[in-house]
């Protein structure tokens, strides 16, 4: 998936010696890769520092060193949901519009589901029919109840009905889906502060999640996202969808490094089953494995 990533990298420890050369040569192959200067920067530097502290001559194992720093930088942070010791757990999952919110809904409840776990989704983006329509018909397909009203209706009222029957009946996670687009931002984020407000009220303590979901085809857009709602919203997680969509592995890189919030999930497809937690080994691996596998 993420060939050109590892191949533009290599080029760089196609050398016998650790020189400053391939510091540069890495530097400016991680930049071609997408991954920002920032990080690319703070890649390089921790590279540098273990290198020297280790005492490490050879290529390979300086390479070896580069893949656990990677791994290092995507695991800072990570954090499981929280289990349901006090259903339900409340998800409220934003994000702008088209990146995958409702598709992610559907996988995570799937997931959940086959966790054994009892687990309702709302449709709390009444803004549109067609997004009421497309979760009922997501609950159909994975055998998951929804919550839902008319459209038109007020969002925040959703999210207090569903919670408030889910708290009766015990129901162990509540995921909301929210819009992605309303007349203006403001408008959104204002929706979105009051779903939060109105959720507390009905659970008695803040939401236990909030996450957002990114498209990681999309970049540096992502880090513009994250910023726009954390400002509205007290985000605990991301989800990074159409990973399969993106040769672009370095995105992610940036994305963990530079926003402080762990990675819960990743998508990769439009299936249920296209959906795994974040491993961040295994995204090393996939980013920089050894050259002989
Ligand atoms: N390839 C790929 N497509 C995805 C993935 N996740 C979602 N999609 C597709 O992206 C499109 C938008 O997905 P939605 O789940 O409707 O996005 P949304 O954020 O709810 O969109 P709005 O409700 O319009 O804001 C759909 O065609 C999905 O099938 C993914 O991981 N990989
Ligand atoms: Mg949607």
């Amino acid at each position: 998936m993420f060939k050109g990533f590892f191949n533009r990298v290599r080029e760089a420890f196609r050398r016998s010696e650790i020189t400053e050369d391939l510091y540069e040569a890495l530097e400016e192959s991680l930049i071609l890769s997408d991954v920002s200067v920032e990080t690319a920067t703070l890649l390089v530097d921790r590279l540098r520092e273990r290198v020297r502290r280790e005492g490490i001559k050879d290529v390979e194992a300086a390479y070896d060193v580069l893949q656990h720093l990677v791994a290092e930088l995507l695991a800072e942070h990570v954090r499981p949901l929280p289990p349901p010791t006090r259903p339900p757990v409340v998800v409220v999952v934003v994000g702008v519009n088209g990146v995958g919110k409702t598709t992610t809904i559907a996988k995570l409840a799937a997931l959940l589901k086959r966790q054994r776990h009892s687990v309702v989704m709302v449709a709390a983006d009444t803004f549109r029919a067609a997004a009421i329509e497309q979760l009922e018909l997501w609950g159909q397909r994975i055998g998951v109840d929804v919550v839902r009203h008319q459209m038109g209706a007020d969002p925040a009222a959703v999210v207090f009905d569903a919670i408030q029957s889910a708290c009766a009946r015990k129901v162990d996670y509540v995921i909301i889906d929210t819009a992605g687009r309303l007349h203006t931002k403001h408008n959104l984020m204002e929706e979105l502060r009051k779903i939060d407000r109105v959720a507390q009220r009905a659970l008695g303590h803040t939401v236990d999640e909030t996450l957002l979901v990114l498209d990681a085809t999309t970049g540096q857009n992502a880090l513009v996202q994250a910023r726009e709602f954390a400002q509205a919203v007290n985000l605990t997680g991301l989800v990074l969808t159409k990973l399969d969509g993106t040769a672009k592995g370095g995105n992610v890189l940036s994305i963990a490094a530079e926003i402080p919030i762990s990675i819960r999930y990743v998508g990769t497809g439009e299936r249920p089953e296209d959906f795994a937690p974040f491993d961040p080994q295994r995204f090393a691996r996939e980013l920089l494995p050894s050259p002989e596998a």
